[in-house]
């Protein structure tokens, strides 16, 4: 194992380099963390993003719309049970309370996009917009997660 200083260094230099581009994104009362967008399946135009939102202020911030122009359209989704299946619904707003975070997450909340760009796209530029709490932009990287459900959970 001559190899394992510098094995260790490629590492520790990945994990690293993972760790800044993860990195938070700061703007006014919300911080916004880990975001990523979910590849969209080949031949569609749907994808969902995912992140979590920090309000370490003591504002109640309202999300109130999402925007990016790598999609026509947002909408905040959420997944509810409805005669024994997920059911994904649009929600108008989201709050995000004083001293509390919200995840966007995988079989729940989460921002459906419509619309997407085709193409070799690394991230997506996405701003959110509040009632109080000024606008939300951060950038997810584009990652392909080939163990999500297939589209039945889908309109
Ligand atoms: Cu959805």
């Amino acid at each position: 194992m001559k190899n394992l200083p510098l094995t260790l260094a490629l590492i520790l230099s990945a994990l690293w380099a993972g760790h800044s581009m993860a990195g938070h994104h700061k703007k006014g009362a919300i911080e916004v963390d880990m975001p990523y967008v979910r590849a969209p399946v080949p031949g569609h135009s749907m994808s969902a993003a995912f992140l979590t939102l920090n309000n370490a202020s003591e504002q109640d911030c309202r999300l109130t719309a999402a925007s990016s122009a790598y999609a026509k359209k947002i909408e905040f989704h959420t997944h509810v049970h409805q005669d024994g299946m997920m059911k994904m619904r649009p929600v108008a707003n989201v709050d995000v309370a004083a001293g509390s975070s919200v995840a966007f997450k995988p079989g729940g909340l989460h921002l459906m996009l419509f619309g997407i760009k085709h193409g070799d796209i690394p991230s997506a530029k996405i701003t959110i917009n509040t009632d109080q709490c000024g606008d939300i932009s951060f950038t997810a990287p584009i990652k392909s997660i080939k163990s999500m459900p297939a589209e039945a959970m889908h309109h």
